[in-house]
């Protein structure tokens, strides 16, 4: 069988792609990789030939296309269950984190779009935006507290996966955080797959004007 092929776009800026791209290698699943330059300005959505959503990432696999970031984070889930929590409280509580992460924090993702490389301020943030990030900080300490850690719902799991983006934007972005988020970003960033992942996006050249000036 062939392998599977994960569609991303640029590992610096590709939010949603970096997402099941960690599923996968932390599931321990065999894929090729494609990367997609993401499209200059935003817009119509670039990627019909790829994907039945016209974006990234989508999963070639089983003959068939699997669009949507956490439905290829299900999918990698399938192949290898630990991706979730064992408990079923603890995994519904997981699901409903990756949910609310995949349809929330709208200003969060407007004000501040991931770009790993970048360095600046908080100040750029509108009100609305900091209080998105105040309640994932707000979520990420409640859900630690409940598992004990040293992830969201105890080992890592999809829940992770979801909010690594995020992760990079505090960095980025110098959002202020308490203690226990600073201490999850801490231990995120050095986790072999996303230290890889964010190696790799230091390593990219092309510049996003709508990210990188904006
Ligand atoms: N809901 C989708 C969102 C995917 C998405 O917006 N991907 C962006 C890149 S991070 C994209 O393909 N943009 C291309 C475009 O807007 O033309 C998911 O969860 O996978």
């Amino acid at each position: 069988m062939p392998q599977p092929v994960l569609h991303i776009g640029d590992k610096n800026y590709s939010s949603w792609s970096m997402r099941p791209w960690l599923a996968l290698k932390h599931g321990g699943i065999a894929f090729e990789e494609k990367l997609h330059s993401l499209p200059e300005i935003g817009g119509k959505p670039a990627f019909g030939s790829i994907s039945p959503n016209a974006r990234v990432p989508a999963l070639d696999v089983d003959g068939v296309t699997i669009a949507e970031s956490l439905a290829i984070c299900e999918w990698a889930a399938e192949q290898q269950p630990s991706l979730w929590p064992k408990d079923s409280t603890s995994r519904a509580l997981a699901r409903a984190a990756a949910a609310i992460m995949h349809s929330g924090f709208p200003n969060l993702r407007n004000d501040a779009p991931m770009n790993i490389r970048r360095r600046t301020d908080a100040g750029r943030m509108t009100p609305d935006g900091l209080a998105d990030a105040a309640r994932v900080d707000e979520l990420w300490r409640e859900w630690m507290k409940r598992s004990g850690g040293p992830f969201l719902f105890g080992q890592w799991s999809v829940a992770d996966a979801m909010y690594a983006p995020v992760v990079t934007r505090f960095i980025t972005y110098s959002i202020p955080r308490s203690p226990e988020a600073d201490a999850y970003i801490q231990r995120m960033i050095v986790e072999p797959h996303m230290a890889a992942w964010i190696a790799a996006a230091g390593k990219e050249t092309r510049q996003l004007p709508r990210s990188d000036i904006a």
